[in-house]
């Protein structure tokens, strides 16, 4: 498919051909707080983030999706993604913030960098590194990833070891920390 459209104002797409939806039980393990997370499953297992893609897998052609993560906490930590490092490690990709705010956590090695967004904010994430975002605000953080066909996704070093920070509410405020388990 060639052309869609996107509202940009509610972060919602007409086209896709792929919809992948984390609940929190796809969450297992990415939290400190597992029994905080074991509770919210047994509440009703709300849906945490939903991404709708549209999705080419050939060298040289392009992905993009949005990404709708919804407000929300297990134990001080806020709703994030999963996270990953793309399986491709060369593969670069761009995020376009579109509603609500959050932040960008990257990882290539030791080194960790975070970026606040909000609509309108570009980060360009370079190849190397993982990446992962999180809700800091009240309402849906919404963005747009565009990233190469054939970059892939590898969750598995992200699911294993976790972000050297985690980012936690702390007196009613955003504190990114060092994460205790990594
Ligand atoms: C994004 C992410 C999306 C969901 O489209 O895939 O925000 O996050 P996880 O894939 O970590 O669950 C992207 O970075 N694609 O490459
Ligand atoms: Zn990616």
């Amino acid at each position: 498919m060639i052309e869609n459209y996107l509202d940009l104002e509610r972060g919602i797409m007409e086209h896709w051909n792929s919809k992948v939806v984390r609940k929190a039980s796809d969450m297992r393990g990415f939290y400190l707080a597992n029994d905080a997370l074991e509770k919210m499953i047994e509440g009703g297992d709300p849906v945490i983030y939903e991404v709708y893609a549209v999705t080419h897998e050939n060298e040289g052609e392009l992905c993009y999706g949005v990404t709708v993560l919804h407000p929300g906490k297990v134990g001080d930590e806020f709703f994030m993604t999963k996270g990953h490092y793309h399986e491709k490690r060369d593969r670069g990709e761009l995020y376009i913030g579109l509603r609500g705010r959050g932040l960008l956590l990257m990882q290539k090695d030791e080194e960790v960098q975070w970026y606040e967004m909000r609509r309108g904010t570009v980060i360009y994430v370079p190849p190397y590194w993982a990446h992962r975002s999180i809700n800091t605000g009240t309402e849906d953080f919404v963005f747009l990833a565009i990233y190469p066909g054939d970059a892939g996704h590898d969750y598995g070093t992200i699911a294993e070891k976790g972000f050297a920070k985690i980012v936690v509410e702390k007196e009613g405020r955003v504190d990114i920390i060092k994460n205790p388990r990594y």
